[in-house]
């Protein structure tokens, strides 16, 4: 429910609303966006960051949050454990129960492997049905994969891996029909031809979805399907270390049985992480969008077992986090609002930025308003942020746009009191997703043999800066792909014995380096009751 202050400042959004119908904020040029870019972009606060002083990508920098769990010690306190001692023994480990562990295990499965999925929580639980507003493919006769393939580049200021970036846009359309076969719920015509909107920087309309519930809608089907299909789902077991063998090679993992708090082996020719994003981290102080297990642990975890990072230090704040009320505080306010047409503004009721910039560049316009230009609006809460004129979107579009198309969102502030047909919404950016990840190749193999990465947890398919809808697409592309690699890899590897030499030899490092404290890593769950995770 907005105060009374609140609605006398919503009058001058509904002063300027008519003047903003059908007339499109002009874009900001290349300079522009350099600009606003390097003023206000989180990424480019130095001191923010700190240089990896182990490990693959030593010298290197990345957010502090992160380098201090890297720079952490096990959870495991018996390096020496048994290891002959095999609680599982499979040919494919697949290490996440989100869209690209649950797509991962589809394929390695469909093609004969012996698969094993564990995941920290419920399977379910991870940022794929976090995501809302839609999944990226050129299915339509005015788009192609080439002009997508532009669009990803342009988005990661073409600093993405162009072969990954060319499997990306090539398996889409591919990844649309396998989905719909499943019987995904996308929103169609009459005639069942896919409804499809425009995303910050896309240059034709390519994002498929249901309603604003788009990826909890695809894990509700991929799941049914793992489950269906018999493959074995161990739940609440997240994976703690990595295992490798004599040779070097990835040969499973150590997984911590969160009941029982026992420690399980599990032996695997093939691992594949799909453990998801790091919000949870809490870069820079940041809310966030991710659930609550988004902690990192794939990251440090195939770092510690020798996987590349590549643009570790490239993080999405997405423009429209919840600025009020302060109860869903950074909770995501789906990039499809835009999509509809709904425009941002500053206290005066003007807009201030096109409504369907980059998102590295919506947010940094936004936070640019907020703070240097002091044009924010302070909420009841005393969290500053920007108007985001959802009732436009009603103009634009029709009476009842809102209710079938962002049921979600609609909801989600009806429940405080807030009806976004008729009264706009204050938002702030949030911390979303970590562009950069572990390094992999078109099939989703790192450096460290038989070790794949499918999902948020790799790196180099969108470059610096990733466009919405994109990630549920690389989850399933990358994790079909490394399943179907996977489960081909396991019949030529025989594993050797099992070791934690790796982790023992992290462990020298840190006591080189001089690293005191208890701190541990993985971190498996946030530590909400100190704050910044760099005081935990
Ligand atoms: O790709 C995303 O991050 C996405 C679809 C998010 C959203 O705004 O809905």
């Amino acid at each position: 429910m907005y105060t009374p202050r609140i609605r006398e400042l919503i009058k001058k959004v509904e002063e300027t609303r008519p003047q903003r119908v059908g007339i499109p904020f002009p874009r900001m040029s290349p300079e522009e966006k350099k600009e606003v870019l390097k003023e206000c972009y989180p990424d480019y606060k130095e001191n923010e960051f700190k240089k990896l002083r182990l490990g693959p990508n030593k010298g290197e920098k990345v957010p502090v949050e992160l380098a201090n769990i890297i720079e952490s010690k096990s959870r495991l306190q018996n390096l020496d454990m048994d290891l002959k001692k095999v609680d599982y023994d499979v040919d494919v480990l697949v290490i996440g129960g989100g869209g690209a562990g649950a797509s991962a295990a589809l394929q390695a499965h469909e093609k004969g492997a012996n698969v094993l999925l564990v995941t920290k929580l419920r399977f379910g639980d991870a940022n794929t049905i976090m995501a809302e507003g839609g999944i990226q493919a050129a299915d339509k006769e005015n788009d192609s994969p080439e002009i997508h393939y532009l669009d990803v580049l342009g988005g990661g200021h073409f600093t993405n891996k162009k072969e990954l970036v060319h499997a990306l846009v090539k398996d889409a359309p591919n990844v649309i029909k396998w989905l719909n076969d499943l019987g995904v719920m996308f929103d169609k015509e009459k005639d069942g031809t896919m409804i499809t909107t425009h995303g910050g920087g896309t240059s034709r309309k390519r994002m498929h979805a249901a309603a604003d519930y788009t990826g909890a809608e695809i894990m509700r089907v991929l799941r049914d399907e793992v489950l269906n299909r018999g493959i074995e789902v161990i739940e609440f077991s997240p994976a703690v270390e990595l295992l490798l063998d004599t040779e070097g090679k990835v040969g499973g993992a150590v997984l911590f049985n969160l009941e029982t708090e026992e420690y399980l082996i599990a032996r695997a020719k093939t691992v594949i992480i799909a453990t998801g994003g790091s919000g949870r981290l809490h870069y820079q102080g940041f809310p966030t969008s991710n659930h609550y297990g988004a902690t990192a642990d794939g990251l440090v975890m195939g770092y510690k077992a020798g996987a590349e990072f590549i643009f570790a230090d490239a993080i999405q704040y997405h423009p429209t986090g919840v600025a009020y009320p302060p109860q869903i505080f950074g909770a995501l306010v789906t990039e499809k609002v835009r999509s509809l047409g709904a425009t941002p503004l500053n206290i005066h009721g003007e807009q201030f930025v096109y409504h369907l910039e980059t998102r590295d560049v919506e947010s940094s316009a936004i936070i640019r308003e907020c703070t240097i230009k002091n044009n924010g609006i302070e909420s009841p809460s005393g969290m500053v942020g920007v108007w985001l004129d959802t009732p436009l979107i009603e103009i634009l579009h029709g009476e009842g746009t809102i209710e079938k198309r962002l049921p979600a969102m609609l909801r989600m502030y009806l429940k405080f009191g807030i009806d976004i047909r008729k009264e706009p919404i204050l938002v702030y950016p949030t911390l979303h997703y970590q562009n950069g990840g572990l390094l992999i190749d078109e099939y989703g193999r790192t450096n460290v043999e038989n070790l794949y990465v499918a999902g948020e947890a790799s790196g180099g398919i969108h470059g610096r800066n990733r466009l919405m809808g994109n990630s549920l697409l690389d989850i399933l592309v990358f994790g079909r792909r490394a399943g179907n690699h996977a489960a081909e890899q396991c019949k030529n590897v025989t594993v050797k014995q099992l070791t934690l030499e790796h982790v023992k030899k992290h462990h020298k490092e840190l006591d080189i380096l001089g690293v005191e404290g208890d701190n541990m890593s993985p971190m498996l769950l946030p530590h909400y009751t100190h704050g910044r995770e760099e005081d935990n």
